[in-house]
C-alpha cells in the first residue's frame, strides 16, 4: 500500500491485487481492525499513514514463503498460552501447520511446569503443529530443528551469533533470548501431532527482566545490529520459513543435514557442563549428540552415557 503523502484509489488496488472493489474494501477494514493507520479517501483512495510494522497476522503472512506452515494462523492481543490453545486445537483435528500467534501470553509455560515471561509488545510468543510421520523417540530431535530454525532466522538481526545450548535454549553471550517447549500426544509407537511453542525476547531492555533473570536472560535488541529494525513480523514468519524447510527435510531425508547444522550451532558440545538429574549434579563433558536428540557425555570417572532429559549449565572454559 502507498505510504506518505501518495493514496491508491479502491479501482488500482483491485487491478493489481486482481480481486473485486468490495474485497478491497474488506481487506481494508480487516487491515484497520488490526490497527493499521490507513486513511480513506473517497475521492483519492487508501493510504497508509506510517510504515512502522505492525505486529499481526496480515503482517506475519506477508512476510511467509512457506506451503502450509503458518499458514492457517491465529493472531491473539492476549492468550492464557500459545501452546495449551494449540494443543486444544491439535486434539479438534487442526491441520499440519496451524499455528498461532500472541502479542502477550498470561500463563507463558517453560519446561518442567516453570513460567515463561511472555509481556506484550516485546517478544514472539507462538506455537506451530505438525503430524511428523516419526517414532516418538526422534521427537526430541524436532525440538533441534526448531532451535536450529530460530537461529537461522534471528542471525541476520544480531550483532553477535546466537547459539544453541541443548536441548532447547538459543544463547547470545551466554544469555538466554529463546526457550523452546515440546509437546507431543502419541501412541506406542507413532507420533499423533505435536506442538512446538517458541519465545523469542525481541525488544527487551535489561529492566524488562524481572531481578531473577536479569544475567541469565537478556533480548535480541540488547545485540541488535545498526539500523536493522526489529520487525517481529519478519522473524515469526523467518522462523515459520525456516522451519518448514528444516522439517521437509528431516521427514524425506532423515536428521543428518539438521543435526550437522545443529552442531556447528552448539555452544554445547565438547564442554565441561554439570547435569542435574533430580537432585543429583555431575560434571561431564559433552563429546556429541545422538541423531535422536540424545546428549553424549564422558563423567568425570570416564563413563559414557547418553541422556535424554535434564538440565546442564555450561562451566566456565
Ligand atoms: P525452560 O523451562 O527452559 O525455561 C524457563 C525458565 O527460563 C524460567 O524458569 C525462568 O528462569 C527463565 N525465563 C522465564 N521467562 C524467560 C524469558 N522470557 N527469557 C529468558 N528466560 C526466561 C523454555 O522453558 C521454554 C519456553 C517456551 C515458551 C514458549 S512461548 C510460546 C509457547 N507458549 C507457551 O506457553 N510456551 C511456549
Amino acid at each position: 500500500m502507498a505510504s506518505g503523502e501518495q493514496f491508491l484509489s479502491g479501482e488500482q488496488l483491485s487491478k493489481e491485487l486482481n480481486i473485486s472493489r468490495t474485497a478491497v474494501w474488506k481487506r481494508i477494514a480487516a487491515l484497520r481492525r488490526e490497527g493499521y493507520p490507513i486513511e480513506a479517501s473517497t475521492n483519492k483512495g487508501y493510504r497508509i499513514l506510517s510504515n512502522q510494522a505492525h505486529y499481526g497476522k496480515s503482517g506475519i503472512l506477508s512476510c511467509l514463503s512457506t506451503s502450509f506452515l503458518g499458514r492457517e494462523l491465529k493472531y491473539f492481543n492476549t492468550i492464557d498460552s500459545t501452546n495449551t490453545m494449540l494443543k486444544t486445537l491439535a486434539g479438534q483435528g487442526a491441520p499440519e501447520g496451524t499455528a498461532i500467534v500472541a502479542d502477550a501470553q498470561e500463563k507463558g509455560r517453560g519446561r518442567l511446569g516453570r513460567n515463561w515471561m511472555s509481556s506484550p509488545g516485546l517478544g514472539i510468543w507462538m506455537s506451530i503443529l505438525l503430524k511428523p510421520d516419526l517414532h516418538p523417540a526422534m521427537l526430541q530431535s524436532l525440538t533441534l530443528a526448531a532451535a536450529v530454525a530460530v537461529c537461522r532466522a534471528i542471525e541476520p538481526f544480531t550483532a553477535k551469533t546466537p547459539g544453541i545450548k541443548w536441548p532447547n535454549d538459543i544463547l547470545i553471550d551466554g544469555k538466554k533470548v529463546c526457550g523452546i517447549l515440546t509437546e507431543m500426544s502419541a501412541e506406542a509407537d507413532r507420533v499423533l501431532w505435536v506442538v512446538i511453542g517458541i519465545g523469542v525476547n525481541v525488544h527487551h531492555s535489561p529492566e524488562d527482566f524481572p531481578e531473577e533473570l536479569n544475567g541469565s536472560a537478556a533480548s535480541l535488541a540488547m545485540f541488535g545490529k545498526d539500523n536493522q529494525e526489529l520487525d517481529r513480523c519478519k522473524i515469526a514468519a523467518g522462523i515459520m520459513n525456516a522451519m518448514e524447510e528444516l522439517y521437509r527435510d528431516f521427514v524425506k531425508n532423515g536428521p543428518d543435514a539438521m543435526l550437522a547444522e545443529w552442531k556447528q550451532r552448539s555452544v554445547t558440545l565438547g564442554r565441561k557442563v554439570s547435569l542435574k538429574q533430580g537432585d543429583k549434579t555431575l560434571i561431564a563433558r559433552v563429546l556429541d549428540i545422538g541423531s535422536d536428540g540424545r546428549l553424549v557425555i564422558e563423567t568425570e570417572d570416564g563413563t559414557v552415557t547418553e541422556i535424554l532429559s535434564g538440565e546442564i549449565t555450561l562451566r566456565p572454559v
